[in-house]
């Protein structure tokens, strides 16, 4: 693994066979593909009803839209953003994988960000996450996408964890989350922290700076950016562990699907973040629909985030030759 220092080269120096998979994230092979075990589903009602209504809110948001102010709707893109980066550079690549490293300051802010977009605390988030990617597609992985896309999606938010799940996660190693501070104030104060950046900032913000009506700027800032924010994350787990073309891996199922990077700000090169989940850009084309690597690059030349991995170009091309589906490519150049 080449590490980038503080600047935006990469190191030459480092050897080709340190491509480390040091948090072990790479899937256990005998265990993957195989069929999910058939089992009663436990119903959480009230994650169904919460999540319902969330739906059912959003919708009715979409028709305030035509009567907001353009400020509103520009600062629902922008929180849009940043509660993307909350999930992307801090909960995903910097917590989960730690693919790259951050100062005090920047983890802060990217706590911050997390909890605007209220998708569990770090912690929480994080486990589901290493579980995820080491037991791929098995009965241990929390958004199994052999049980279907409704379930990959949203569904399995809404019934108790298989058993797998919480046996194999409590087998992972979490201390490093577990030692961050900001990790620990973040679990400890997470509700109101949801309920200051994910709900009363966005709402108060456009009342108090350009007269928005509260309702619309609820409606629209809080809960319609909040639920476009959980669909996009989700479609990480559902349609880029269904459709997409598979350069690196074709043997996994997670793949390169261009709509979802789009939305989840560089998170749909799912093939590539699979093969090599220790890569802080997620991808081999740099800024390319991918914003989040953009805002790692550009905090590291701020001296905020340092140790950025890559993947050296030669080890992922001799990987795509191995085990890459080339087809397409053939297809392409024929
Ligand atoms: C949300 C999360 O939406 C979304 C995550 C998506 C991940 C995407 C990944 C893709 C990567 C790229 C990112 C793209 C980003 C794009 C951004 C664009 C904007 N290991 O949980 P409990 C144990 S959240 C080990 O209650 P149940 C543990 O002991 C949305 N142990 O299980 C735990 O106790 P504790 C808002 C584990 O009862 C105990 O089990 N939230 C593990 O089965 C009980 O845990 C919601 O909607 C593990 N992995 O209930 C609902 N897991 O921790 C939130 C559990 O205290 N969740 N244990 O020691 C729930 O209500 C429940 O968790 C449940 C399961 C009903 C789902
Ligand atoms: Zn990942
Ligand atoms: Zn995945």
């Amino acid at each position: 693994m080449a590490p980038k220092s503080s600047n935006t080269e990469p190191s030459p120096t480092l050897p080709e066979d340190d491509v480390t998979d040091t948090l072990g994230l790479l899937p256990i092979a005998p265990e993957h593909g195989q069929a999910p075990e058939k089992r009663p589903l436990q119903i959480v009602w009230k994650n169904v009803i919460l999540m319902s209504v969330l739906h059912v809110s959003a919708v009715a948001a979409c028709f305030m839209i035509p009567q907001a102010k353009w400020y509103t709707l520009i600062w629902t893109v922008f929180l849009y953003q940043l509660n993307a980066l909350g999930i992307t550079a801090g909960a995903h690549r910097l917590w989960s994988h730690r693919s790259y490293k951050a100062r005090l300051p920047l983890r802060i802010f990217l706590a911050v960000l997390n909890s605007m977009s209220f998708q569990n605390d770090v912690i929480e988030w994080a486990r589901d996450h290493r579980v995820h990617h080491k037991y791929s597609e098995t009965d241990a992985d929390p958004h199994n996408a052999k049980r279907g896309f409704f379930f990959s999606h949203v569904g399995w938010l809404l019934v108790r964890k298989h058993p797998e799940v919480k046996n194999k996660g409590k087998q992972l190693d979490i201390s490093d989350l577990l030692a961050d501070p900001v990790l620990r104030i973040q679990r400890k104060f997470y509700l109101p922290s949801v309920a200051l950046f994910c709900f009363i900032l966005p709402t108060i913000v456009p009342w108090y700076f350009w007269g928005e009506s509260l309702m619309t700027s609820y409606f629209i800032c809080a809960i319609f950016r909040y639920c476009i924010g959980l669909n996009a994350t989700w479609l990480v787990n559902s349609a880029a562990h269904l459709w997409g073309w598979r350069p690196y891996d074709v043997g996994i199922n997670p793949s390169e699907n261009y709509i979802v990077t789009l939305f989840a700000l560089g998170e749909g090169f799912h093939n590539y973040h699979h093969t090599f989940p220790q890569d802080y850009a997620t991808t081999e084309f740099g800024w390319l629909l991918n914003l989040s690597t953009f805002f790692i690059d550009a905090c590291a030349c701020l001296g905020l985030a340092y140790d950025r991995k890559a993947i050296p170009k030669h080890f992922v091309n001799s990987r795509r030759c191995k085990t890459g589906d080339r087809s397409e490519l053939a297809r392409k150049i024929k």
